[in-house]
């Protein structure tokens, strides 16, 4: 082992023995012989909030991550001093921290370490910038794997990984890329079937090592700022998941139409073009919710303008999209004009908002529009202002959706392609230099933005895209992976990153479908469609100067099977819906990794081609070309293939059967699957039933379906319905109950459901407890379906 004098040689410092401690409900603070400051907070029975101060003077405590509503409180806490060790006893764990040296160890309550340190914090000064940089390590345990970290475009698990945090405008990044466009310094770690998480918020250049520099050792490091983070216990990942984006928030319900499927470019425009382009999904009946407009629909590029002679009269143009069933959703940059003649960049240099170089010029740059200057939106008085130029966009012309782009924020023709080190922000009244904002900019861009949209669409709810983001930003916005290629390779890291973005807290994400740069061939076109419309966020999008990228633009092989996948996700909707529900109550990822799903199984610690979408849905995404199927790991339980309708038992691998016409997909046994009728967007239709697809299990299974108004928020005042199924069956025998609860009801009156798996005749219907002829419920054999009203509470079927 290094001790610790022969890295003071390299220039480290460390903390020396314990001074003194002293306990005041739950902050425990730590001072040792060299002035170092160690303040650790019980936030829960499972999170521990661990700061060190150098000069023993800890600085305002202040975070755009933490959620200011997160729910907090321990239930039993224990301190207590040792011969070594101080000892901090939450009900779920225990922290000891060491009296000659401060380094921590976390462990279970029957002494099995979850964490400890290596040679634990230490600190470089940094003689150009002031501070320090700050650093951690920890000891790494056998067979421990790592996963988290955002939008990182490199193998799902990090182990042998080094990665850091700069939010970068990288176009056409690749695998391994360091620096994308995000910043969410949160991992879990995963050994003896421990989970547990570590969240670095510091908004620093941030840099976490995964075993790489050396095999047994774990560290992660800033620039600058303060050494600050959380420990998460699981011991499931989903434990720990669910915590940090409790801690970091959890986003309201989006409007319904946000989970349709988006279409993109760059760019549509002129308006006929727009036009072109919508009248064509609808006359080939191709579903599809929203519009976007690029940069192109603005005048000279200046935000909050249009091009009137692309688009004439905006307010005319959305409304008439809007009785079409399009939403319009319109790109807005951070970078502003400068341009004495333009409202938007007088009023931000009058009032002083525009980001400042340490000696007092602009910060200025050029982007789209030319030279421009940028607002400091680390500023409240600056983000209000923002929110405020969206009364004509939203409020009046009747836009529904923002999109942030170029947030990082990225500037061209410059080193580095983003604001110089010295450039000031006033982080919320705790100013800085760009090195400490830099990573957040983007996130208080996207809050200013959703706040103004909220504002202006009220009642109705908002839809936000961002680029750049932090962590605990999407408690204001969704977002998209960036400029993406069309490459096989760009699939696979798409399926990655979303997976990534989901285990992070940000599962309200998706990538440009066909890829952005480049053009996709038919066949990559149609396998990334058929994994995108499971994903959170469905948006085609390109760049447009590669060739036309809609669905129609393949021929009609690809425009048939895109077209089946699509309305496959808008029959799946209410169930997409109810995923994304317990993601916003609960922080439960919208989809699943398969060792987020199974931990225990070390089968799926090195795996990340497939996910499971809400809890039944198994999705195996085709990453090759030329492939008539794809060996599939079948995760631990019963299976039902969704296109034969036959079970398998998983638990090991497996050749699935896979032309371009599907995608192998599993249903788990005794799921209960709500679909929709096929509509062109939310809401076309009014229907008077809809599908509960039932899959036989032997044994029991809940699902879940949740119901309210689709936008607005009356579901916040108990306008929802919660519905739970209950699926037992027996050798021959089915029973199906439903339990009901909140106030909602759908305008339809009736559920079809149609039996799946059933290894029986069905001989007798029991419906409410009572014996009926199952011609009542119009039970068609050949269909295995019947029709119950939607409020039944029990049908009984035996063989
Ligand atoms: O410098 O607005 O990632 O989605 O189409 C390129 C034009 C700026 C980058 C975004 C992309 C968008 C494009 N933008």
């Amino acid at each position: 082992m290094i001790t610790n004098t022969e890295l003071e040689h390299k220039g480290n410092l460390y903390p020396t023995a314990l001074l003194s401690y002293e306990h005041d409900q739950g902050k425990i603070n730590f001072i040792t012989n060299n002035g170092v400051r160690l303040e650790i907070t019980v936030l829960r029975d499972n999170m521990l909030r661990f700061r060190y101060a150098t000069t023993g003077i800890f600085s305002n405590d202040f975070s755009y991550a933490i959620d200011p509503n997160q729910p907090h409180g321990f239930s039993q806490l224990k301190v207590e001093e040792e011969e070594t060790h101080v000892l901090i006893h939450t009900e779920k764990f225990i922290c000891k921290v060491a009296k000659d040296d401060l380094r921590l160890g976390m462990y279970e309550l029957d002494g099995t370490v979850i964490l400890e340190d290596e040679l634990g914090f230490h600190w470089e000064e940094s003689f150009h910038f002031g501070g320090n940089f700050v650093k951690m390590s920890k000891s790494s345990q056998d067979q421990e794997n790592f996963f988290g970290l955002g939008d990182k475009p490199t193998n799902f698990n990090l182990k042998g990984k080094r990665i850091s945090n700069w939010n970068t405008d990288q176009y056409a990044f690749g695998k391994d890329t360091a620096e994308l466009y995000k910043t969410v310094p949160f991992y879990i770690g995963l050994h003896s079937n421990i989970a547990y998480g570590v969240f670095f918020d510091n908004t620093f250049k941030t840099h976490f090592d995964f075993c790489h520099e050396r095999r047994n050792v774990t560290s992660f490091w800033a620039d600058g700022g303060e050494m600050n983070y959380y420990f998460i216990y699981g011991p499931q990942m989903a434990d720990v998941v669910t915590t940090y984006t409790d801690l970091t928030g959890k986003p309201e319900l989006p409007p319904m139409w946000a989970l349709g499927f988006h279409q993109c470019k760059w760019s549509y425009y002129p308006e006929s073009k727009v036009k072109e382009i919508t009248a064509k999904f609808r006359e080939l009946q191709f579903p599809c919710d929203a519009i976007y407009l690029d940069i192109d629909y603005m005048e000279g590029f200046r935000c909050f303008t249009w091009n009137k002679e692309f688009f004439p009269d905006p307010k005319r143009m959305v409304a008439e999209l809007e009785a079409d069933g399009f939403k319009t959703v319109a790109i807005i940059d951070p970078g502003i004009k400068i341009d004495l003649n333009y409202d938007v960049f007088k009023e931000a240099l009058e009032n002083d908002y525009f980001c400042r170089r340490a000696d007092g010029p602009y910060m200025r740059g050029k982007v789209w529009p030319g030279e421009c200057y940028f607002p400091d939106f680390t500023n409240p008085e600056v983000r209000d202002w923002w929110k405020d130029l969206y009364r004509e966009l939203i409020g009046d012309i009747g836009v529904k959706g923002v999109w942030n782009d170029m947030n990082e924020p990225a500037v061209m023709e410059v080193p580095g392609k983003t604001f110089p080190f010295d450039v000031r922000h006033d982080y919320d009244g705790n100013p800085c230099s760009h090195r400490k904002a830099h990573n957040i900019y983007g996130m208080q861009m996207a809050r200013a933005t959703y706040e103004g949209v909220k504002k202006y669409n009220f009642p109705k709810r908002p839809f936000i895209i961002t680029r750049a983001n932090y962590s605990g930003g999407q408690r204001y916005t969704s977002t998209w992976t960036g400029d993406n290629v069309a490459t096989w390779e760009h699939l696979w890291l798409a399926n990655v990153q979303i997976q990534r973005l989901c285990i992070s807290g940000m599962s309200f994400a998706g990538t440009d479908i066909g890829g952005f740069a480049e053009q996709p061939s038919g066949e990559l076109y149609t396998r990334w469609v058929q994994m995108g419309v499971f994903h959170p966020f469905c948006r085609v999008h390109s760049s447009g100067d590669h060739g036309e990228q809609e669905p129609w633009f393949f021929g009609d092989e690809v425009l048939g099977i895109t077209k089946k996948f699509v309305e496959l996700r808008y029959q799946l909707l209410p169930y997409l819906y109810t995923a994304f529900y317990r993601y916003i109550q609960e922080g439960i990822p919208f989809l699943k990794p398969l060792v987020y799903f199974d931990q225990n199984d070390v089968q799926t610690h090195h795996r990340s081609d497939e996910f499971i979408v809400g809890n039944h849905i198994l999705v195996c995404p085709i990453q090759e070309p030329n492939v008539q199927g794809r060996r599939v790991y079948i995760p631990k339980g019963t299976w039902y293939n969704y296109w034969t309708k036959k079970p398998v038992v998983g638990g090991k691998e497996m050749f699935v059967e896979a032309p371009l016409e599907t995608m192998p997909l599993f249903i788990k046994e005794g799921a209960v699957i709500p679909n929709y009728p096929i509509q062109q967007f939310v809401d076309e239709l009014d229907f008077e039933e809809m599908t509960l697809h039932v899959y036989y299990k032997l044994g029991k299974e809940t699902s879940e379906f949740f119901e309210d108004s689709h936008d607005g928020y009356e579901y916040r005042q108990g306008q929802f319905s919660m519905r739970s199924f209950k699926v037992t069956g027996k050798e021959d025998e089915i029973i199906v109950q439903q339990h009901k609860s909140g106030k909602y009801s759908a305008s339809y009156t009736n559920f079809k459901i149609k039996f799946h798996g059933i290894p029986f005749r069905i001989k007798r219907v029991f419906f409410e407890n009572e014996d009926i002829n199952p011609e009542e419920l119009q039970f068609d054999v050949d269909e295995q379906t019947m029709i119950v009203d939607k409020d039944f509470s029990e049908l009984h079927i035996v063989g």
